[in-house]
This record gives structure tokens, sequence and C-alpha cells, in this order.
């Protein structure tokens, strides 16, 4: 593993190699059989629900599912620092060709009525980690709008980045661009203030 960009403001690394072609084609694998389309929460309800701002397609492992994913939890938390608990379950991702997830936070909004139920499992998120599970032929790229900041998809690749400010929150603004040839495959994880139920 190496860092290939590590920035300040905001709050952003990557790192090359965190997972071996065998173990992101496995998680592929697993994937394509258990996808569905992805949702956003809605800011009422708090429940999914799905919008054209997000149109991949999703599935979620739940923490610790088998030990493979343990392993995959135990190695972020090595390189975040924190711990396995704070972790929501793993989500992969599938884009195929235009589409994408718009720029939004990953943060919930405390002024929602829908972020409540989600605050109460575990507090606020803190950091998010993208893990590209293969290499798009175009697009897909990661970008933060709000800071000039765009990072390719390639396969084994992780985009760690934090948000434990508020201050820092325009700046974290981020979005999956579209995909514009082939597929993409990316593994998410959120991570919050405390342990997450
Ligand atoms: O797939 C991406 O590049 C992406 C972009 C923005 C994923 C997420 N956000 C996310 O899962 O929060
Ligand atoms: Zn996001």
């Amino acid at each position: 593993m190496q860092t290939v960009l590590k920035m300040a403001h905001p709050d952003i690394t990557v790192y090359s190699e965190f997972l071996p072609p065998t173990v992101c084609h496995a998680l592929i694998t697993y994937a394509s059989e258990h996808v569905s389309k992805s949702s956003v929460v809605d800011s009422i309800t708090g429940e999914g629900v799905e919008h054209s701002a997000r149109t991949s397609s999703g599935m979620f492992f739940s923490r610790g599912q088998n030990q493979l994913i343990a392993a995959i939890e135990e190695r972020i938390a090595n390189v975040t620092g924190i711990p396995v608990e704070n972790g929501e379950g793993m989500q992969v991702l599938r884009y195929q060709v235009g589409q994408e997830y718009r720029p939004h936070y990953d943060q919930f909004d405390l002024t929602n009525p829908g972020s409540t139920s989600h605050i109460s499992r575990g507090g606020q998120r803190i950091a998010t980690l993208l893990i590209y599970l293969n290499t798009p032929e175009a697009g897909g790229e990661t970008v933060f709008p709000n800071a000039n900041v765009s990072v390719s998809a390639i396969q084994g690749n992780v985009l760690l980045f934090r948000y434990p400010n508020p201050a820092d929150t325009p700046l974290t603004l981020h979005g999956g661009n579209p995909v514009i040839k082939g597929e993409k495959w990316v593994a998410t994880k959120w991570m919050r203030v405390g342990e997450f139920k």
C-alpha cells in the first residue's frame, strides 16, 4: 500500500493497492448476484428512497458477515484508526454507463427530521472510505467540486476522507461522475463517531 495523495482541507488520502485484484474480483462476483437499486435517505422520514441523484445499484454486507469482510474491516480500522464497531455495514455499488452519484454530503443534516433515527445508531458520520474494485474504461471519478479534486477509480485503490469538523463541510461535498465506458464497482464504508448499532 502506498500513499498517492494526501491533503488537509478537505482531509483526503488516497492509497494504492489496498486490496489485491483477486479480493476485488471476489467482492464483485458475490455482489453482482445481490444488487438492487440504490437509495438515498429521505429528509423527512429517514427511510431509503430511490432518487435521480443516485442511479447506481448496490448491496450491503453486515459487519463481520464472513471472514473476508471481517478481515477487510480490520484493515480499514488499522488505516483509519477508527474502531471496526464504528463502521456501518460495507456497501458494494455498481455503476453502469451513465450512472452517477451527484454531489452530496455523507454526514446527516441535523436540521432534517429524517436524520434523527440514523443519528440514534452511533451518532454523526465522521469519515468515508471507498475501495475501487475495478478500473472503469472511462469516467466514474470521485470528485470534490468545491476543492477541485478528482480521484480516478483504479482497482484496489482507496479514497479516505474525514469530516469531523463542521467548518470543513463545504469542502467535503463529493460525487461520483457518470461512467462513460465500462462499469464501475466500488465498496463504501461510512464511519460514525460512536459504535454503530
Ligand atoms: O462511488 C463514488 O465515487 C461515490 C461518490 C460519492 C460514492 C459515494 N459518494 C458514497 O458512497 O458516499
Ligand atoms: Zn458520498
